[in-house]
């Protein structure tokens, strides 16, 4: 299936060996990390179709998404948020080229450990642009984004490091995304 700006290819892997099959040693990885069940594939397939579209299963393991739009080629890693996995996340966001951080806003008792994450992660690499959504905004306890952004401490992931946070939400399958999601996308696209 390809969305209207290019095409789109995937590719799940439960063997942990493809981690070490040379997936490794590439540096252009949009990187899409957070704790397990924040939206990180639903939001991907969303960005990748323009269509909203919400994920089947946890992902086991690494999820490659690569989205063309007219200029540029981005290519998406997400890794499973689970522990066995979590060990991943320092090696790869030590070369990755963006970060996309993808928070849960509605679950309010795991922020803490969100936080904890993301400064563990920003630390390993100074200097990686910070894109965070805050998804879930559908659900009637999600936090706004600026209680997202006080309980991440986003004031300090460092003066030097592009930053942005988006509002995002994934969900009636099929609809268009919403024009924030366009946003992000494009700003993703120009980052990249
Ligand atoms: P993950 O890849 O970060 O682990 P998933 O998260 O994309 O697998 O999503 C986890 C669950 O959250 C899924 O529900 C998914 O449909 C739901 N979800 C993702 N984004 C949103 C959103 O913006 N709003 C709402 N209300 N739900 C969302 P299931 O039921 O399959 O576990
Ligand atoms: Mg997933």
């Amino acid at each position: 299936e390809a969305g209207s700006q290019g095409g789109l290819l995937r590719k799940t892997e439960r063997d942990r060996d493809w981690a070490r099959s040379g997936l490794q040693e590439k540096n252009n990885h949009i990187l899409v990390l957070g704790l397990d069940g924040a939206g990180k594939t639903s939001v991907l397939y969303s960005l990748a179709l323009n269509r909203v579209q919400h994920s089947k299963a946890p992902t086991q393991g690494f999820n490659e998404v690569c989205i063309s739009t007219e200029h540029s080629q981005m290519e998406f890693l997400e890794i499973g948020g689970s522990e066995p996995f979590r060990s991943y996340w320092e090696v790869y966001v030590s070369r990755g080229m963006l970060l996309i951080f993808v928070v849960d806003s509605a679950d309010h008792s795991r922020l803490p450990e969100a936080k904890k994450y993301l400064h563990r992660l920003i630390k390993i690499n100074p200097v990686i642009p910070l894109v965070v959504f805050a998804n879930k905004q559908d659900l009637k306890a999600a936090y706004h984004i600026t209680d997202i952004h006080e309980a991440l401490a986003l004031s300090d992931v460092g003066n030097d490091r592009t930053m942005f946070l988006f509002g995002t939400q994934v969900t009636e399958n099929g609809s268009e995304i919403p024009s924030t999601m366009q946003d992000a996308k494009d700003l993703i696209a120009h980052l990249a």
